[in-house]
């Protein structure tokens, strides 16, 4: 079995300081939670990026801030910005992050409820023009799907080149809208895609770890994070990403699954630095 990649989503844009008071939202506290979880096994960091106040924002020059604090601070770790944003910004407010070259970035492959009111919106037309920048800047896509019909889509594009290979997606499972945590969702999803794709599993709240622990057994990889969950257990607030890494470590250790560094993982992911 390959080494397991961990990828940290250390903000994300809808979770606040309410729902746990070390979410990060400046640029400091940004990549003081990034280096932290990289230093704890994290190899990729899923960013998204705040105003000092907290909101979500895809400014350019916002992501060119936090991008270079986390690369002083951990040189080799891969970034991963969001092309997803926060529900309601336009395609170009989203693609922003893109123009600055990460090596990797989300490509959301469809629509999916994101609870109450709100519609978190990828028409197909939006997914191509977002695949088609993400191509041109030779950037890695991870293939965002929240349900299994998004699957099916990335896999239509990817048949008429318009997504390119290797594929490597991310299960993200548990959102109030898509598909749910159980663990017959995920060998669902894992048995949809060919098999020399990779994945990763993202369990939104309290199935974030049993589903990592699934898919360190499984040969997936797995993503935590404040972005998904704030708990390290039952109940009680994460102090920092870093904690929720760290158990994660902890899981593939006792199961006998390494932990690949940055390095390795681009191997694994096919990414050319
Ligand atoms: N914040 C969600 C609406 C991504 O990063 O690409 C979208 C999201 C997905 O987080
Ligand atoms: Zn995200």
């Amino acid at each position: 079995m390959e080494k397991l990649i961990i990828t940290a989503a250390i903000c994300g844009a809808e979770v606040t300081k309410k729902h746990n008071p070390n979410v990060p939202y400046t640029v400091e506290e940004i990549a003081n939670e990034a280096e932290k979880a990289y230093r704890a096994g994290a190899s990729i960091i899923h960013l998204h990026v705040r105003n000092d106040d907290g909101t979500p924002t895809q400014d350019k020059e916002r992501f060119r801030a936090c991008m270079e604090a986390i690369r002083e601070r951990c040189p080799d770790v891969i970034i991963q910005p969001s092309t997803g944003g926060a529900v309601g910004m336009t395609n170009e407010e989203r693609l922003q992050p893109v123009y600055l070259k990460p090596e990797m970035a989300t490509l959301d492959c469809g629509t999916v409820n994101f609870g109450g009111d709100d519609i978190f919106v990828n028409t197909e037309n939006t997914i191509i023009y977002f695949a088609n920048k993400i191509n041109e800047l030779g950037i890695k896509p991870e293939l965002e799907v929240f349900d299994k019909g998004m699957v099916d889509m990335a896999l239509r594009l990817h048949k008429k080149g318009i997504i390119k290979g290797p594929l490597h997606f991310n299960f993200v499972m548990g959102v109030n809208g898509g598909i749910s945590g159980e663990p017959r969702d995920l060998i669902f999803l894992s048995e949809s895609i060919p098999k020399d794709a990779t994945w990763t599993v993202t369990g939104i709240g309290r199935f974030e770890f049993p589903l990592a622990t699934m898919a360190i057994l499984m040969g997936g990889n797995v993503r935590v994070g404040f972005e998904d969950n704030v708990y390290i257990s039952k109940g009680v607030l994460a102090n920092s990403n870093a904690e929720l890494v760290e158990k994660v470590v902890r899981i593939a250790k006792e199961l006998g699954r390494e932990i690949a560094t940055p390095d390795e993982a681009r191997k694994i992911l096919g990414i050319v630095r």
